[in-house]
């Protein structure tokens, strides 16, 4: 590929063309994660997607900040009467909600607007405290007021249903909740179930699935997730539908691991929650308040003292799960609470070459992995996300330096790659869907927040 040979970023330029790609993908009540594919009749991205709209909502408040309270309000919309705030919302009329069935399986489900029966990162309350402070006033306290309720019901679904060991790490009940899919933290676990009846089924129907996979019409396969874990995902999701999307009623045929990356999202987003309350003269549960103790103390847990890497950690046995993916080095979203020579270790890691501290950003797996796949999805591809977590999370705590670092080599592989949905982090090649709303989202914030002097446009 062609890669320009600019030393220094042209910021303006790449921000005007970050702009483009969300002026292209917005509809009106909210923006698509990507549009433009080769194949338009397999369009991969349709919807409305829950962490989506919170970094689309954040990059998008530096310019109108009333759009970016109206996504953020179209994900909220769709909360169910539980709390739960699903990770899908379908465009009107989509018959995808059949493939789901959400609305017909769970007795909570919303009664007219339909999506998923999962959830994602819980990154919402940050999304809508940095929304609200760019807006003024009424428009302020109307957005703030409307979105609080919303954010306590659903912290409070998320200790009531993701938190199974009671001791506030968050649980996945499919690799789709935690946004990561193909992530080998959560597919090799799922291979102690692939024998049991419903995995062997599952086998057999699989090379059927296989052929109406959208992803593969869009991208080259080597960029997706491989047909043996789109396989273990089809047995997660089957057993999810058979559950009824209920914990406790798929316990036992699916892992059920407390996740380091929602873990560290939940503790973050605690943080933000507890300050939106405060700000508002509101109290939160005394429930509520004891579980995001838990949250922070048991954090420790997580941590192998080995490595000083955080690890997933079965939520039955205690036992953490030796897999190691970006997601052991996003604890640095709460850097501000961390030991910190814990923190200062997890930098070390960051920064290491023959891991995480590649050419063009943070690999999603480390290169040193047996799972590492430059080009592959969550098994190795670069994206933004974690990228934005881990940078937020360091220079909150005061680590500007390389928290900088972090996000010029997220701005610089974004612009080489054209704000592809993920990229080699050798090579900056764009991988998978083209003109991603979440890249060019979180490319503006970095400018803004990171080169505040390049603000000319
Ligand atoms: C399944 C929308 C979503 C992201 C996820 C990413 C991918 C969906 C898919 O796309 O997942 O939810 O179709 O593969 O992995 O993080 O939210 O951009």
């Amino acid at each position: 590929m062609n890669i320009p040979t600019v030393m220094e970023p042209d910021f303006n330029k790449i921000e005007q063309r970050a702009w483009d790609v969300l002026r292209m993908n917005n509809r009106g009540t909210h923006t698509v994660p990507s549009s433009g594919h080769k194949n338009t009749k397999h369009e991969m991205y349709g919807h409305s997607w829950l962490w989506d709209g919170a970094a689309h909502a954040i990059g998008i408040a530096h310019r109108d900040p009333r759009f970016a309270a109206t996504e953020l309000d179209h994900i909220l919309q769709a909360q169910w009467q539980n709390g739960m705030v699903p990770h899908m919302r379908f465009r009107d009329g989509s018959l995808d909600r059949y493939y789901w069935m959400a609305h017909i399986l769970h007795p909570h489900s919303h009664d007219s607007i339909h999506g998923s029966g999962i959830t994602q990162p819980p990154v919402l309350a940050d999304a809508v405290q940095r929304v609200s402070r760019r807006m003024e006033g009424d428009d302020r306290r109307a957005f703030v007021d409307n979105a609080l309720g919303r954010l306590i019901r659903y912290h409070e679904w998320i200790y009531a249903e993701r938190d199974p060991a009671g001791d506030g790490g968050m649980v996945t009940l499919h690799p789709w909740e935690h946004g990561h899919d193909n992530s080998p933290r959560s597919i090799e676990p799922l291979r102690e179930y692939e024998n049991g009846t419903l995995g062997m089924a599952v086998r057999g129907l699989y090379s059927v699935i296989h052929l109406f996979r959208r992803d593969l019409k869009n991208a080259p396969a080597e960029q997706r997730a491989s047909r043996d874990a789109a396989r273990l995902m089809t047995q997660n999701f089957i057993s999810l539908l058979v559950a009824g999307y209920d914990i406790d009623k798929i316990r036992g045929h699916i892992p059920l691991h407390e996740d380091v990356h929602m873990t560290s999202v939940l503790a973050r987003n605690n943080q933000v929650l507890t300050e939106l309350a405060h700000e508002s003269g509101v109290t939160l549960p005394e429930s509520l308040r004891e579980n995001m103790a838990r949250t922070i103390d048991n954090f420790e847990s997580m941590r192998d003292p080995t490595t000083g890497l955080y690890l997933n950690k079965d939520s039955e046995t205690g036992k953490l799960v030796p897999i190691v993916t970006s997601a052991s080095l996003e604890p640095l979203a709460i850097a501000d609470q961390l030991p910190p020579e814990h923190v200062d270790k997890l930098v070390q890691h960051l920064r290491d070459p023959k891991s995480f501290g590649l050419r063009y950003g943070l690999p999603s797996v480390p290169k040193d992995s047996p799972y590492y796949r430059q080009y592959e999805y969550w098994s190795g591809a670069a994206w933004t996300y974690p990228e934005w977590i881990i940078a937020d999370g360091l220079e909150r705590a005061g680590h500007h330096d390389v928290a900088r670092d972090i996000a010029a080599l997220s701005i610089k592989r974004a612009s080489y790659s054209d704000f592809h949905e993920y990229a080699s982090p050798e090579t900056a090649e764009g991988c998978g869907a083209p003109n991603f709303s979440w890249t060019a989202a979180q490319t503006i914030d970095h400018i803004r927040r990171f080169y505040p002097e390049s603000q000319a446009i």
